[in-house]
């Protein structure tokens, strides 16, 4: 059999690096449909396993912001690869994790290659390993694209995870109870056959209608659901704005970067003793 692996992280992060590394020339390149963006698959096959690697666009988080945010949203949505390797920038962790946590609420399964070590390590931050795959619930591999560092322990771990069947962590973020109430209340309102089509759960649904996800937007619309659940969204908007100051894609950005930001705080360490003087 052939296991698709989708291969994710921000710009710059060496997301290509490795995906060269990875699948060396067995690679082929065509464009994603309907746009214009370039869509990058390659193979490589460890120990009697053999995987497919899709490439997606470089992006900062899982929206609408850009053809690339949607694109990638859609395969994931989609096509639900099994895993996800998501490539994290070790010297910019907190703005990495934003991607991650988004994709690991919409339940995709996926390792962390925890990239730029050296980099992280230059500047004098150290990872705490443990207790970055202990928060996210995920495992977090070191690597160093650059100098082909860390490329087998990625591939065992893939590996592992087919393996073993490692279970999934849904990471459910404490949006507090005010906007959990417009999530529940969102949730409560969407119908079993949006949940069928898009293939996930009522509050994963309430949360990509709360950030106006456009995938979810229009399949609301072909359900003929739009009219009553933008109506709700704007209740709850309004309700927010009155008891918080902000509305339901604020307080749902805004918690997530807090939750992000405790975790950053917790396992990386920033030791100026450890720095390289480059000066
Ligand atoms: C140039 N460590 C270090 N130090 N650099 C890395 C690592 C790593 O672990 N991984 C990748 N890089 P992409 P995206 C470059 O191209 O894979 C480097 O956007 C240069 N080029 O070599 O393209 C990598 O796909 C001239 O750097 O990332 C690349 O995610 C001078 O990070 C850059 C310096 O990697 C981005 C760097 C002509």
């Amino acid at each position: 059999g052939n296991i698709t692996l989708a291969l994710a992280g921000n710009p710059n992060t060496g997301k290509t690096s490795l995906f060269n590394l990875l699948t060396g020339s067995r690679q082929h390149v065509g464009n994603w449909p309907g746009v214009t963006v370039e869509r990058k698959e390659g193979h490589f096959s460890y120990e009697g396993m053999n995987f497919t690697l899709v490439d997606l666009p470089g992006i900062y988080s899982l929206g609408a912001a850009s053809i690339d945010e949607q694109v990638a949203s859609e395969f994931l949505i989609k096509e639900k690869p099994e895993l996800a390797i998501t490539v994290v920038d070790a010297s910019n962790l907190e703005r990495s994790l934003y991607l991650v946590v988004q994709m690991l609420e919409a339940g995709q399964p996926l390792i962390i290659a925890l990239n730029m070590a050296d980099v992280a390590e230059n500047k004098g931050i150290r990872i705490h390993r443990e207790k970055l795959e202990k928060a996210l619930g995920v495992p977090v591999v070191p690597t160093v694209a650059r100098e082909r560092k860390g490329l087998e322990d990625l591939v065992k771990r893939v590996k592992d995870r087919f393996e073993n069947g490692v279970s999934l962590s849904l990471l459910a973020i404490p949006y507090g109870e005010k906007v959990e109430q417009s999530l529940d209340r969102i949730a409560k309102n969407v119908s079993s056959a949006l949940l069928r089509e898009a293939n996930i759960d009522r509050r994963l649904a309430s949360i990509k209608i709360a950030e106006g996800d456009p995938l979810i937007i229009s399949m609301l619309e072909k359900l003929g659901e739009a009219k009553e659940v933008t109506a709700i969204v704007e209740e709850e908007n309004e309700r927010l704005e009155l008891e918080l100051g902000y509305d339901l894609l604020t307080a749902v950005i805004e918690r997530r970067w807090n939750f992000i930001s405790a975790i950053t705080q917790k396992v990386a360490e920033r030791n100026l003793s450890l720095k390289k003087n480059l000066s």
